[in-house]
Order: structure tokens, then sequence, then C-alpha cells
């Protein structure tokens, strides 16, 4: 049966990959499409900057845009998607929740809250039992799941396959492309011939995020995960797709080759948009590189390679679509977990 579903915040970078990726989905059906106050009245093709590198589907193009207000939703749309800016949606998602709408959002906020699932389908979908928690304690009605950060999508599954041999330290430092900060086109050759050694509040994400991730769950918190993790995160001239260096101490001795079969064997989900193999490992060093690699899977695999031992533990580099994997495909997947397991 169809599940009716509305984008929190549709014109924007993350919204248009939205729209994308539910064209042709087989169980979700785009009902509503919110943006700002100027959008609201316009067709989604004159409200949006279309950006994406496939046409706007014909009948989203000539969809009418709302407010986002819950009024403005019709009754009958059973799950939101949200790709609000975080300002906006620490004030606007609490009222979707308190009208009774289930939110899978991307937005950075309430990510580390306590009663908040932060979940990754593959790695915790055991942590959407704080919905239940969350309820309780706020008296919603409605629902709210979050997706992590691009970076911190891009490096988490590598390690939730390399726990089993005890993570203690994670030291990562990322490449990042220009679509996570919304440059696009022209405007990204602001920075060819360079990098820029700081994003804002990213590293902070990567070394909380992650934890919260790898937590234990005992059905009313999480715990989160006693590895330290620290991170330096750069932006570069590369349109789409995060590369990372990650350098992994754990308890038990590790070879490479033990890291990459762990990789490699390390679930999937059965879930229309997850990719059948989550982890691809490459033997070549050269390799992931954004250009070539960021596609695979639809945009939902993860890839890994140049894994070595070294005298800080197993070094390896990993590689995600930050806009898909790590963003409104990230979120589309626990939409489709949220489905899966009932809460919709
Ligand atoms: C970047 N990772 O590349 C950021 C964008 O918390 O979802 C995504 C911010 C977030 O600049």
């Amino acid at each position: 049966m169809a599940v009716r579903v509305g984008i929190l915040g549709a014109t924007g970078a993350v919204g248009q990959r939205f729209i994308q990726l539910l064209d042709g989905h087989p169980t979700f059906e785009l009902a509503s499409l919110t943006a700002s106050e100027d959008s609201a009245g316009k067709t989604y093709a004159d409200a949006a900057k279309w950006r994406v590198n496939t046409p706007i589907p014909e009948d989203v193009a000539e969809m009418e845009v709302d407010p986002t207000a819950p009024d403005a939703v019709p009754d009958d749309v059973d799950l939101l998607f949200s790709s609000l800016p975080s300002g906006v949606a620490t004030e606007v998602e609490p009222e979707f929740l308190q009208a009774g709408y289930v939110v899978s959002s991307n937005s950075s906020n309430d990510r580390m809250a306590p009663d908040v699932p932060l979940t990754i389908p593959e790695v915790n979908p055991e942590h959407l039992d704080l919905i239940e928690v969350q309820r309780d304690e706020r008296g919603w009605d409605g629902a709210l799941v979050k997706n992590p950060n691009c970076s911190t999508i891009t490096m988490v599954p590598t390690l939730a396959a390399l726990d089993q041999f005890g993570l203690e330290e994670v030291h990562v430092s990322t490449l990042q492309a220009v679509s996570g900060a919304g440059y696009s086109g022209v405007t990204s050759m602001e920075i060819i011939d360079n990098a820029i050694p700081h994003i804002g509040g990213e590293e902070n994400k990567m070394e909380t995020e992650s934890r919260k991730l790898l937590g234990e769950f005992d059905g009313v918190d999480v715990s989160l995960h006693e590895m330290d993790v620290a991170a330096s995160c750069n932006r570069i001239p590369t349109l789409d797709g995060h590369l990372e260096n990650v350098f992994a101490e754990t308890t038990e001795e590790v070879t490479p080759e033990e890291a990459k079969e762990a990789m490699r064997e390390y679930p999937g989900v059965d879930l229309h948009s997850a990719p059948e193999q989550l982890i691809h490992v490459f033997d070549d060093p050269s390799r992931p590189q954004p250009r070539l690699d960021r596609e695979r899977g639809d945009g939902m695999q993860v890839s890994a390679g140049g894994v070595q031992e070294t005298a800080a533990g197993i070094k390896y580099n990993c590689l995600a679509h930050n806009t898909i994997r790590g963003a409104a495909g990230a979120s589309l997947l626990n939409g489709e977990l949220l489905v899966e397991e009932g809460w919709v």
C-alpha cells in the first residue's frame, strides 16, 4: 500500500535530492512540498533553483509549494522528510510532532538528544525504539528520527564493521565536497586551487554522533561508545562525495586482511533504497575516489580502500556520496525502516 509522504524544505539542495530519489519509489507517494513563505503558492518548478543532474519529475514540477506549517500539510500524509535549516527545524519540527506527524529528519538539531533515535538502518535499527521514550517524555503523538551528518555516515559503517575487534581510538581527517556547504556550479569555483581547513561544528558532530550510533541501547537509554574519536575536517574543491582518512586503534590486533574481510562481510538490510552490500572494499590503494566511486549503489554504498597497518592502528580511506548516502538517501532509508518496523 502506498505511503503518502511530504518534504519539509523541498526547494533546498537536500530537498531536491529527496525529490529525485522519491521519483518512481515503489512505496512512497509524494503528496506535499513545503518551503519558506516566499516560495509558498508557487509551482515547484518556479520556486526551486533546480540543480540536480536529472530533470524535475513532471508531476512534481507542477505541484504547489505550501508554507512549512502543520495546518498546510494534508492530514493524510503519513510521513514527512525534513531537510530544513537546523535553526528553522528546531522551531518547526516539534510543531509537526505535536500534530502527530512522523518525521524522518536530516536536520542537525536534536541529533544528540537522549530520546531521539539517530539511526543508520544497517548499523543501529534497534535505536528506533527510543520513540516510545520520546512519546512518553514529550507527549508527542508523532515521532522524530534523525540521520547523522554526511561525514559521520561515511565513516561509521566501516567502524561498525571493525568494532568486533574493540575500537579504542579513532582519528579521522576529511576531504569534503563543496555540495556539503551548498556550493554548486560556478560558485564552487571559488575554492579551486584551495582547501579550507575548517568546517564549522563538523568535527564535534563526527566525534559525538559516531559514539551515539555505535552506543549500546538498553531499551531506554543509549550509552555512548567508549572509543575516543578525534576529527579534522577540510573542504576541498570536489563537487560531491566526502573522502576520509581514518586511523582506528583496536584492543585486539587486527591485520589489514581481517579488517577488509570484516568490512566486506558487514551485512546490509532488506530495504528498497539500501545497497545489497553496504561497504565495497578496494584492493587498489588509489581507490575510492569521489568522481569514480560516489555513485556506487545509486549513491548509497560506502567505499573503502588503502587498508594498511600503521603505528596508529589500521589505516584506511572511505568515501560516500554526501547528499545521497549522507543526507536525503539516509533519511529516505530511515523512512523505509520506520514503515518496515510499523511506526508509520
Ligand atoms: C558539510 N557535513 O559538508 C556538512 C553538511 O549536519 O547535516 C551537512 C551538515 C549536517 O559541510
